[in-house]
């Protein structure tokens, strides 16, 4: 499929009657106009979701048939990796060979939850009572079968389409649901491809339906429709939280996973060389649009210096720009949106009196490109300490010991990831108990596998993505007794 027949597909879905204009990041230029799907296409999703739910072509297969479908739309991912990376590098400014090398992660997902789908058993035990309410019993046999939500909501963000989609789809498919996609609305041209994936690996008619539309429109429709059972989110924490109200409706259930403000511990004893080159990019790479990104950088007195000045290095030699310019690592960032609001933090911070030591300003060109900064003198009352930006920020800032570096890297109502820089290993295990986060790296950065569960403390999340939990969470719980 060509860029040209993705864009007329796109084109071709019904909506509400308002536009949602597509803008290259790069070029500040408008892509494609599409219909915002609204309530009616969140309703037709749905009903057509109901349907194939309840007429088991998905959800009673047999794991091992589901499976190899898995493996096929992994297959099939691989087979249109060239075409997914350039969509989503279109889509979002986002640097081709990053977009192609997620391509591959994408496809192992699909794999990895392709196994779980013969493996998703429950207990079996023999349980007896002695006494009680309804007196003694024996002779009992208990099991548990774990069982398909039914019909679920999945809400994409924009910062990496494809393979926030296969976190999702691939589990939800695993487990048996059918399920509702939305794809954020500056990001659905991939989602029109990966469609068609899908459809062409084997998975049946009305299984994964795609809306495409604005979160306040479509998106709300989805988290407030009565007969969705499950809403799977990425995005913001405000967001996140209009979503728990939306879902109270019906009690559906709901994950979250939400943004994050991660600290980066770096101790004189770390190596430095590498420390630095990570932090710097666990921040920069794709303009720190990332929900792990460490936008908090503490470091030991003796080397604070050392480490600003390798940081602002960093900073300064990355080459910002387009897909199609030669040599560069780091696109812009994702709207005009993104780019006032990454840019507010950094105006308001330059008012109260924080260093730039390196950036603070927007490139002098086209496109939402944000020159990689580096603060300090940040205080824990500025929101350049407490805010997750979502851009190519960073606060650095000195500690001395170990109590004050855990006090200062708690301080923050998320938790999604931290991470420390230390060659002893008794402290970086003590650190890992101590700080509040739902991921830590120790001496590695940005580290993330799907075969590991992966979630949010605090206002970072609620539930689990990822490993066994990623599958579990659209599973529910069925207790069945026997007398024998
Ligand atoms: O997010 P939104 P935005 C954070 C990051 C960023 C900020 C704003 O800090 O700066 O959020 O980004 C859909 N009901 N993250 O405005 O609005 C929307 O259509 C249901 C962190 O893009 O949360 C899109 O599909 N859905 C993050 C998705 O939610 C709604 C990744 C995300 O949009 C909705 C992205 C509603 N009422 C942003 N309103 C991460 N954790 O990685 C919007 N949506």
């Amino acid at each position: 499929m060509t860029v040209d027949n993705i864009l007329a597909e796109l084109n071709r879905r019904p909506g509400t009657g308002e536009t949602i204009p597509i803008i290259n990041p790069v070029t500040e230029e408008t892509i494609t106009e599409f219909a915002d799907g609204g309530a009616a296409a969140v309703d037709d999703a749905v009903a057509r979701a109901r349907a194939s739910f309840d007429s088991g072509t998905w959800s009673a297969m047999p794991g091992n048939e589901r499976a190899k479908i898995m493996w096929r739309i992994a297959d099939l991912i691989d087979q249109n990796a060239d075409e997914l990376a350039a969509l989503d590098s279109l889509n979002t400014g986002m640097n081709y060979d990053q977009a192609r090398s997620i391509m591959g992660t994408s496809a192992e997902v699909f794999r990895y939850y392709g196994g779980w789908c013969t493996k998703l058993n429950g207990i079996a035990h023999d349980v007896q009572q002695t006494g009680g309410i309804t007196g003694a019993y024996s002779n009992m046999h208990a099991y548990t079968l774990k069982e398909p939500y039914g019909v679920v909501g999945l809400i994409f963000p924009w910062n990496g389409p494809v393979f926030n989609a296969a976190a999702k789809i691939g589990p939800a498919l695993a487990a048996g649901c059918s399920m509702i996609a939305k794809p954020a609305e500056e990001t659905p041209l991939s989602a029109i491809l990966l469609e068609r994936i899908l459809a062409e690996a084997g998975v049946p008619d009305g299984v994964v339906n795609m809306v495409t539309g604005y979160g306040h429109t479509a998106g709300k429709a989805l988290t407030e429709h009565p007969d969705v059972e499950k809403i799977a989110f990425t995005g913001s924490t405000e967001v996140g939280k209009q979503i728990l109200r939306a879902a109270s409706g019906n009690l559906k259930r709901v994950m979250l996973e939400l943004g994050g403000k991660s600290p980066v511990l770096i101790y004189d004893d770390a190596d430095l060389e590498t420390a630095v080159t990570m932090a710097a990019m666990g921040i920069f790479i794709h303009s720190g649009q990332g929900c792990i990104c460490g936008s908090r950088i503490f470091v030991q007195r003796g080397v604070y210096e050392q480490v600003v000045e390798g940081i602002s290095m960093v900073a300064n030699g990355v080459r910002l720009g387009g897909p199609d310019e030669e040599g560069t690592l780091i696109g812009p960032l994702i709207s005009e949106k993104q780019m006032h609001r990454v840019m507010g933090f950094v105006d308001e911070g330059r008012r109260n009196g924080v260093d730039i030591v390196t950036g603070g300003e927007r490139l002098e060109r086209r496109g939402y490109f944000v020159a990689p900064t580096v603060v300090t003198d940040v205080s824990p009352d500025m929101s350049l300490y407490q805010q997750e930006i979502f851009g190519p920020v960073v606060a650095v800032m000195p500690f001395d010991d170990d109590d004050e570096v855990v006090a200062l890297a708690n301080n923050s109502d998320y938790g999604l990831a931290a991470t420390a820089w230390t060659k002893d290993i008794g402290r970086a295990h003590r650190l890992a108990k101590r700080l509040q986060a739902g991921t830590v790296t120790l001496n590695c950065q940005m580290v993330f596998d799907h075969s590991m569960p992966f979630g949010g403390y605090k206002q970072s999340g609620w539930g689990h993505e990822w490993g066994r939990d990623g599958v579990e969470s659209y599973l529910q719980t069925k207790t069945v007794y026997a007398q024998l």
